[in-house]
């Protein structure tokens, strides 16, 4: 890894290389060096992502883009150039290595540690909708076609327990039961996009919380962190996907279910962060449909966890046998929360 590492133009010498994060598809390393000047290598998956290219070009064209508009460097992420000046090393077998400055000064959170945190995470995802929304979206590369065409997911979770390759369906009935009868109602937010009524814009499209990092002092945000699947994209999937994992009061992989529910505080603090910054424009059918990008978002991500499962654990990291399923699980158990707290949340975005 040191080998890697000695190829961009760092300050100062490594001297160590770490794990870091947690992500389930990058390999992400700390590195340390002789000096107080630390950076993040990794190694990006490119089974997941197979245009590297058209990956570092929109990671390129979005940071550079940002860029223009921040007065801290530490607002936006920082590409470290190869001693060859090249923004990021393609090997053979499609081998793909960048390392980034570090956001110095800066945490990222698994799970909010009060409402605030999760405020200023609204704001910082809102934040990074409005600085993208004078980007021409058809000059970033779709690296994941239909990443979150939600009927399209269903089709593949339909070709996984027909296949059955691991002959896990039989066990897990309950569970498949559960999406299917949400199917119907998964084309929704395609449906409107298709029709006009839902406007394209440049999204994030993996709104995790711990995509942000915030300053460790103030709490407030930094820098959106993550840009692989930036694409075009709707509101409702940043907002969404940001909710199914900030607003749970439990891990994504939790095992005891009776913790998993979707906090209407926390809901209300990252709307209140979100539509603060974004409000303005925003259409209406986009604030009509935000609570549905929450439950869609968490359905989808839902549906993908158990394919994975039925599949063999082909897709995310996992770090135990059952991992997938259990976060298929906990998925299940938002999206009941969030039926049954629908009005409430509703309500919310209404009042805001
Ligand atoms: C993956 O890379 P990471 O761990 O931030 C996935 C997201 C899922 C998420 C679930 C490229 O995100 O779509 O929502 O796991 N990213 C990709 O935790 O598939
Ligand atoms: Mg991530």
């Amino acid at each position: 890894m040191l080998d890697i590492v000695s190829r961009f133009q760092l300050d100062g010498t490594p001297i160590g290389c770490v794990d870091f994060g947690s992500g389930h598809i990058n390999k992400t390393y700390l590195v340390v060096t002789n000096r107080p000047h630390l950076y993040v290598l990794q190694n990006v998956n490119t089974r997941t992502f197979p245009d590297a290219d058209g990956l570092m070009r929109n990671v390129i064209l979005v940071t550079d883009h940002i860029r223009e508009k921040v007065s801290d460097p530490r607002q936006v992420l920082q590409l470290v150039p190869t001693t060859d000046e090249q923004l990021y090393i393609l090997e053979e077998g499609n081998q793909l290595w960048r390392v980034y400055e570090y956001v110095t000064g800066s945490i990222c959170l698994d799970q909010v540690e009060s409402p605030n945190d999760f405020r200023q995470a609204g704001k910082a995802f809102g934040s990074f909708q409005r600085q993208m929304s004078d980007f021409p979206a058809e000059r970033l590369t779709e690296v994941i076609p239909d990443f979150h065409h939600t009927p399209k997911r269903f089709q593949a979770f339909h070709r996984a327990i027909e296949a059955d390759r691991k002959n896990r369906a039989a066990d897990v009935r309950d569970e498949i039961a559960f999406f299917l009868e949400r199917e119907a109602s998964a084309g929704k937010l395609i449906q409107l996009l298709e029709s006009g009524e839902l406007p394209l814009r440049v999204t994030h499209n993996d709104t995790k919380l711990n995509n942000v990092m915030l300053d460790e002092a103030t709490r407030e945000p930094l820098c959106i962190v993550d840009l692989d699947t930036v694409m075009p994209g709707l509101a409702a999937y940043d907002f969404g996907d940001a909710i199914r994992f900030g607003a749970s009061e439990a891990a994504e992989d939790e095992r005891n279910l009776s913790k998993v529910r979707m906090s209407l505080e926390l809901f209300r603090a990252f709307s209140e962060g979100f539509v603060s910054v974004y409000a303005d424009s925003m259409t209406q059918m986009e604030r009509d449909t935000l609570c549905d990008g929450a439950r869609l978002m968490t359905l989808e991500c839902g549906v993908r966890f158990l394919t994975d499962y039925l599949q063999g654990d082909t897709y995310f990291h996992i770090t135990r046998p059952e991992h997938n399923l259990d976060r298929a699980r906990t998925q299940i158990a938002l999206v009941r929360d969030m039926e049954s707290k629908w009005r409430e949340m509703q309500k919310t975005i209404a009042e805001l």
